[in-house]
């Protein structure tokens, strides 16, 4: 059985378990928080989380564990269509995590935790945020799903990445990041009304108890 290392709060785990749930994969989880211990260092490189443990070793890296799901489970395919179209998904995932997520991610500490961010770190964030969904923009159709009818890996990384974008667009920048996408509010919308969604998001406000915690004890 598959086993999922990492934990609820985390917006990369909670991609990956939400394509487990579409797909109706079972597997196993242990919560662990990102460390670099040899111990872990030995499954995961980099000690990020998430991690997926298969029968044939453990693998790494979001959007890779999502292209493997994909092909080792075909039901629900979250990469569908032709070679094209499924280069297209990929497209858009990439976009999702370089020029959404990541940048982004700059800012966590001031937007989540309470702890500064320099002046100009915020500057570049917020023109990279704005040229990441300009470009999201330009690129996905929003027909309602970023690649167009049908519910796929860009969604899910898109979901788990421009609400913490937004979430930081909105707290140090005031402005509304998803509204400069349009369609991107809806699509949002309708993919936190998904019962899977619904789930993870429950189980992500009681594991953030725990988090925070575990956060403060850091400093
Ligand atoms: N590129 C990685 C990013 C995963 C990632 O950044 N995970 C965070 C938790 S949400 C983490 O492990 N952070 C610890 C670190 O960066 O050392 C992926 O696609 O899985």
């Amino acid at each position: 059985m598959l086993t999922l290392i990492g934990f609820d709060v985390s917006n990369y785990f909670n991609m990956v378990k939400l394509a487990l749930a579409i797909k109706g994969i079972e597997y196993k989880t242990v919560i662990l928080y990102p460390n670099q211990t040899d111990e872990y260092l030995l499954k995961s490189p980099m000690g990020k989380v998430p991690a997926l443990e298969t029968d044939q070793g453990v693998l790494t890296e979001t959007n890779v564990i999502l292209e493997y799901l994909d092909e080792a489970y075909p039901n629900s395919p979250l990469y569908p269509g032709s070679t094209f179209e499924k280069a297209k998904i990929r497209e858009l995932v990439k976009m999702a995590e370089l020029y959404i997520e990541l940048p982004a991610r700059r800012c966590h500490s001031e937007a989540f935790f309470g702890q500064k961010v320099d002046d100009l770190t915020k500057k570049e964030v917020k023109r990279a945020l704005y040229k990441g969904i300009e470009g999201i923009a330009r690129s996905a159709k929003f027909n309602p799903y970023l690649a167009g009818e049908q519910l796929t890996a860009a969604d899910i990384v898109f979901l788990y990445s421009a609400d913490l974008a937004a979430a930081v667009a909105g707290k140090l920048f005031a402005v509304d990041l998803l509204e400069m996408a349009p369609g991107a509010k809806q699509l949002m919308d309708k993919l936190n009304q998904l019962d899977d969604v619904i789930q993870i998001a429950e189980d992500r406000k009681l594991a953030n108890i725990e988090f925070k915690k575990y956060i403060a004890s850091l400093s």
